[in-house]
């Protein structure tokens, strides 16, 4: 095939633009990275993920020139496609840390999402287009849902009607992509929307490509849809390999003799299989991270740059995100190490120890001392790409009023006839409880910078009796964050149940998916025929 150059634009390190580079490798084409303002002259195919803060990405862009380069290629209409904050950019205005100036080549600020209603934010997810205009590039969709993750958004008015191409409802109708001549720009991720995604970018490299997309039969994209997330608990087994495994309420050994790992797979093969499955998400857990310094155990770095090139979903990677000093006394901070994670390919970092550590602080001291991981994070990332991942335990207790935890009516009592209990956080893979509760740890990560909540429940985990709704409920009465329920799941019916009894976004399973008892295209059909909103 005839090959083009594609320009990569801006890898200003504050993001994961490797994404779109693996995207770009895998469809065939060569990437080459913009080092001048000559280089975007240059160009005949322009690709510009934008990543990060506006304020931040703007002074960039304006320093070096870049801006001025940008601006003099989109109105000669050359081939351009931003992505994501490379469509925000383009407007005159946001107010994110602002107002700040963008491009101001299309008219309109860009604004908040209001989290006051029912509305999440940040809105992740997989949600669906309306079509405004003709569209080559965004023919491929039909009816598909696509991949979205942000908190800012522009909004249509009379003077920039005319560059719209698609819109997208959460809370109101936003713009969804724009498009005018050869000048293109998406806010949703088309590098992280599976096949779908790929055949968008695709288009654009090569508006020759035939669309290979077929119209879904069942599951027409109408709205924003509940995620399934396949979970790889990784860690070394007594061989020294690094291999899937999975725990009963948190214990991943085998009860034999040789009390060897339990052993369910290759990291990446698994995270392939799963993606070619259906998964909408893929999430990796360092579970020895907190023990072993992630930094030093690279063969996880090596997992997720390996299943990046491969997997067009987000990935989402936790395990020992902290501060740590080597044994050579060389000190890292949390943010080196989530770095590497972003730099490796992961999409979001899930921090689950220091998280709680950060909470109790917080919530001791009264005041945000912005030293914290998740602070740091989630201030240079955004928070739409920090996870906090929570393992509760379940203490029952007579009264409401023996604790001071939120506690929650039981529907099942507790071994004494409990009828309430609250749900304590733990750090270092469930081994210590802390004096926080799921509630109280929610609350005040949503305060620190935290974009979504990876609920676990120990007591749940490998039981395959379903998700625990009463937690997620209290959780989700806490925050207005995106909640991923998690542990328990045995059977279809337990996905339905979570997203009908609950209001979580997303539903996470390990075991039954590394077993194959259930495939996810089982929990996918099931989820259909109850009138719940899926990526098929
Ligand atoms: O504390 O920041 O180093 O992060 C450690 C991370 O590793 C946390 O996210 C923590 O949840 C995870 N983790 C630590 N130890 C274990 C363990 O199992 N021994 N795994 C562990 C957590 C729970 C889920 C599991 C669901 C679904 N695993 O990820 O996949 O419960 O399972 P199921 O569908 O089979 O019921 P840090």
């Amino acid at each position: 095939i005839f090959v083009f150059v594609v320009v990569t634009l801006l890898d200003y390190g504050a993001g994961n633009v490797r994404s779109v580079r693996n995207a770009i490798r895998y469809l065939g084409f060569d990437v080459k990275d913009v080092q001048t303002p000559e280089d975007i002259l240059n160009a005949n195919r322009l690709v510009f993920p934008g990543v990060g803060a506006f304020a931040a990405a703007m002074e960039v862009l304006s320093k070096n020139g870049m801006a001025e380069a940008l601006c003099t290629y989109i109105k000669e209409d050359r081939p351009f496609l931003g992505i994501c904050l490379g469509l925000q950019l383009l407007f005159e205005q946001s107010e994110e840390n602002g107002p700040v100036k963008g491009l101001g080549l299309i008219p309109g600020v860009v604004g908040r999402f209001d989290s006051s209603s029912v509305i999440k934010v940040p809105h992740i997810g997989w949600n669906a287009l309306k079509l405004t205009k003709e569209s080559n590039l965004l023919e491929a969709i039909r009816d598909h849902h696509v991949y979205f993750v942000h908190s800012y958004r522009a909004m249509p008015s009379d003077a920039n009607r005319e560059w719209i191409s698609s819109t997208c409802n959460y809370g109101d109708n936003f713009i969804a992509s724009v498009q005018r001549g050869n000048v293109h720009a998406v806010q949703f991720h088309p590098e992280k929307s599976g096949d779908v995604g790929l055949s968008i970018l695709r288009r654009y490299l090569d508006s020759s490509a035939p669309s290979t997309i077929k119209k879904p039969t069942k599951g027409k994209a109408t709205k924003l849809a509940k995620r399934v997330i396949a979970c790889l608990d990784v860690r070394t087994n007594n061989r020294g390999d690094l291999v899937v495994t999975k725990g009963d309420q948190y214990d991943v050994r085998e009860h034999t003799k040789e009390n060897e790992v339990r052993n369910l797979g290759k990291p990446v093969e698994l995270a392939s299989q799963y993606y070619k499955d259906g998964a909408d998400e893929i999430c990796f857990l360092n579970i020895t991270g907190f023990r072993d310094f992630p930094l030093g155990d690279l063969p996880m770095l090596q997992v997720i740059r390996l299943a990046s090139e491969k997997v067009f979903v987000p990935l989402t990677v936790g395990g020992g995100i902290r501060d740590f000093t080597d044994g050579n006394g060389r000190h890292y901070s949390s943010l080196e190490v989530a770095s590497e994670y972003f730099r490796s390919g992961a999409d979001k970092i899930s921090i689950g120890s220091d998280a709680v550590y950060a909470a109790e602080a917080y919530l001791r001291d009264g005041v945000k001392t912005g030293k914290s991981s998740l602070e740091q994070i989630s201030q240079v990332y955004g928070n739409q790409a920090v996870v906090v991942s929570i393992d509760p335990q379940r203490v029952y207790v007579k009264n409401p009023d023996d604790v001071t935890f939120k506690t929650v009516k039981l529907t099942n009592p507790g071994p004494n006839g409990e009828e309430y209990a609250w749900y304590q956080c733990t750090v270092n893979g469930g081994r210590e409880g802390r004096p926080i509760g799921a509630y109280e740890l929610a609350k005040a990560v949503e305060e620190l910078g935290a974009g979504e909540i990876l609920l676990n429940c120990i007591d749940a985990d490998g039981q395959g009796t379903g998700f625990v709704t009463d937690l997620v409920n209290l959780v989700a009465d806490a925050v207005t964050l995106p909640i991923i329920a998690s542990s328990g799941a045995g059977a279809v019916v337990h996905f339905s149940e979570v997203f009908q009894k609950t209001s979580a976004s997303a539903a996470l399973a390990a075991g039954i998916f590394h077993r194959k008892e259930v495939p996810i295209s089982s929990v996918k059909e099931h989820m259909l025929r109850e009138h719940i909103e899926v990526r098929v």
